[in-house]
C-alpha cells in the first residue's frame, strides 16, 4: 500500500501520453472540437479505470504495452460520461476536476458532441487492428462487447436513467444497489475484466477478477457518496453536498454515514479475498482496492 500513489502517478502519466497521441485533429475544421475534447480529457482525472485494466493485466502476467490503447479508450468513455453527466439536463454541474465543466466553457451543444466524439473514438481505437497489432481480432471483439455492454443500456446508461427517474423519491436498498452497480460499477468491473481478457486469463482467474471488479465498483460509488458528504469543493474539485440537496439517494443517506463506511470496508475486504488464488502479481489490485476507500477525491 505504501507505494500505491507512486504506482498510480506513473501509470497515469503513461496513459495521458498515450491518449494525447490519439487527439490529433484530422484537419483544420475539427480543431475547435479537439480543443473542447482535450479540455475535459486532460482536466486531471485519476485514471483509475485504465489503471485497473493495466493492474489486472499484470495480475495475469500480461505486458501492459498491449493494453495501453484499450485502457486509453476506457478512460475516454469515462470522460464522455462525466461531460454528459454535468450537462444542465442531467446533473447540471458547474465544476468538474477543479475546472469549469465542458458546457460552461464551450456551450451545451459542443459538450454533447465532445461526449459523442469520445465515445465513438474509444471504439474506433479498440477496433483498429493497426493500433492493436498484438491483440487477435477475436479478443478485440470480446473487449468491444464487454465495453458496449458495460457502458450501455445494460450498465452505465441504464443506471444513469434510473438515477434520474427516481430523483426526489425514496428508494429501497435493492434499487440503490442496482443504480450504483450499473451507473458506476459496470465500467469499473469491465475495466478489470478487460485487463484479464487481454492478458489471456484462465476462466477461473477471470471469474475472480469479475468478483473483485464488482466489489470495488460498488465500494467506489459508496466512497464517492461519502466524499460528497465529507469533502469540500477545494479538495474534491466539484460541488459537494449536492446529493442531499437534490434528494438523490445515496448509501450515507439511506444507511447513515457510519454504516456506509462499514459497508465500503467490507466490500474492499471481500474484493481482496476474491484475489486469494493470485500471488504477488495481484498486489497492485489489492492496493488499489484500499486506495478506493481512502482517497479524498
Ligand atoms: C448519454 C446523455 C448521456 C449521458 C450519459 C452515463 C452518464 C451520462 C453518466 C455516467 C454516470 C456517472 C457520472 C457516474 C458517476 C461515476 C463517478 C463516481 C464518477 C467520478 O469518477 P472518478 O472519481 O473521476 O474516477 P475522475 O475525475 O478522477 O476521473
Amino acid at each position: 500500500m505504501a507505494n500505491i500513489e507512486s504506482y498510480l502517478n506513473e501509470k497515469r502519466q503513461i496513459i495521458d501520453k498515450k491518449m494525447a497521441g490519439y487527439l490529433v485533429s484530422p484537419d483544420k475544421y475539427s480543431e475547435p472540437l479537439s480543443e473542447a475534447i482535450s479540455y475535459s480529457l486532460f482536466a486531471g482525472g485519476k485514471r483509475i479505470r485504465p489503471i485497473l485494466t493495466l493492474a489486472a493485466l499484470e495480475a495475469v502476467g500480461g505486458d501492459i504495452e498491449t493494453a495501453l490503447p484499450v485502457a486509453s479508450a476506457i478512460e475516454m468513455i469515462h470522460t464522455y460520461s462525466l461531460v454528459h453527466d454535468d450537462l444542465p439536463s442531467m446533473d447540471n454541474d458547474d465544476y468538474r476536476r477543479g475546472k469549469l465543466t465542458n458546457h460552461k466553457v464551450f456551450g451545451e451543444a459542443i459538450a454533447i458532441l465532445v461526449g459523442d466524439a469520445l465515445l465513438t473514438l474509444a471504439f474506433t481505437i479498440i477496433s483498429d487492428s493497426s493500433i492493436n497489432k498484438r491483440i487477435d481480432p477475436e479478443r478485440s471483439i470480446s473487449v468491444i462487447h464487454e465495453l458496449g455492454y458495460a457502458a450501455g443500456w445494460m450498465g452505465m446508461i441504464g443506471g444513469q436513467a434510473s438515477d434520474i427517474q427516481i430523483k426526489n423519491r425514496k428508494i429501497d436498498e435493492d434499487t440503490l444497489h442496482y443504480i450504483h452497480t450499473s451507473k458506476t460499477g459496470s465500467l469499473i468491473k469491465a475495466s478489470v475484466r478487460i485487463g484479464g481478457i487481454l492478458g489471456n486469463a484462465a476462466e477461473e482467474q477471470l471469474n475472480d477478477l469479475s468478483l473483485y471488479g464488482e466489489k470495488i465498483g460498488l465500494a467506489f460509488q459508496i466512497a464517492d457518496d461519502i466524499i460528497d458528504v465529507e469533502g469540500s469543493m477545494e479538495s474534491v474539485g466539484k460541488a459537494t453536498g449536492k446529493d442531499e440537496t437534490k434528494e438523490k439517494w445515496t448509501y450515507p443517506l439511506l444507511f447513515g454515514l457510519e454504516e456506509a463506511k462499514r459497508m465500503e470496508k467490507i466490500l474492499v475486504k471481500d474484493a481482496i479475498s476474491s484475489l486469494d488464488r493470485f500471488d504477488k502479481s495481484a498486489d497492485k489490485l489489492r492496493d488499489i482496492a484500499q486506495y478506493i476507500i481512502t482517497r479524498k477525491k
